[in-house]
């Protein structure tokens, strides 16, 4: 695969490669994404595809996620070999670039850290890893009305809410914390606008 997919062709892709709900999730991601584009005045387009993306590596098992990155030379971390829903989230730009055509590293990277998030995001990093909590499907976590506000009033207020009710999340239910995460609430703690 060289050239990039129209958008109908990877929504096709995506259908039948991924569960329903699992669809589902991911249009509302991208659409939401979009509309904070908007808002934000980051590019509608990167928006678009990185959410319809973030999750293409969803219907692989742990152990085929493991043999992805063997053969793109990569290896797990010992947390991710514990926590493989962590996997999708590199294993996600892989199958972006070879199945999609992706090449655009700003998207791969919204992608890349769209689970974890990272100190220092772009734009299009907050953008995704916002949406892909507030999307109009979830209904789960706490604070939903109040993200869902907020995320069109202060990205980074919302950015550091879900992390912190992320945080609070894994230590209540004894999951351990990635670096990456804990990195990332640790360098938004404190912020109350970038
Ligand atoms: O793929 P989605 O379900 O749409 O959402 P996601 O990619 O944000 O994954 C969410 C899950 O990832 C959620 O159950 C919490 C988990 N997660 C995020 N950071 C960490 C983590 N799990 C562990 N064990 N450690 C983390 O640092
Ligand atoms: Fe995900
Ligand atoms: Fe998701």
């Amino acid at each position: 695969m060289s050239t990039m997919l129209e958008f109908s062709e990877i929504r096709n892709k995506l259908r039948n490669t991924l569960s329903e709900q699992r669809y589902e999730h991911t249009l509302g991601v991208a659409y939401t994404a979009s509309a904070m584009a908007m808002r934000y005045g980051s590019s509608m387009e990167q928006a678009m595809l990185a959410g319809l993306l973030h999750d293409c590596a969803k219907y692989l098992s742990k152990e085929e996620s493991i043999a992805l990155l063997n053969e793109n030379g990569q290896k797990p971390t010992e947390i991710e070999k514990i926590n493989p829903v962590l996997l999708h989230a590199r294993c996600g730009t892989i199958v972006a670039r070879k199945e999609y055509g992706i090449y655009d590293e700003k998207v791969l990277h919204a992608i890349l850290v769209h689970t974890t998030g990272e100190p220092n995001m772009n734009l299009l990093d907050k953008i995704i890893y916002v949406a892909d909590y507030i999307e109009p499907n979830r209904d789960q976590a706490p604070h939903l009305d109040r993200l869902r506000n907020l995320a069109f009033v202060s990205l980074d207020k919302a950015l550091a809410m879900i992390l912190r009710d992320t945080v609070d999340y894994l230590q209540i239910t004894g999951k351990p914390i990635d670096p990456r995460t804990m990195d990332a609430y640790t360098y938004y703690r404190n912020v109350e606008e970038i």
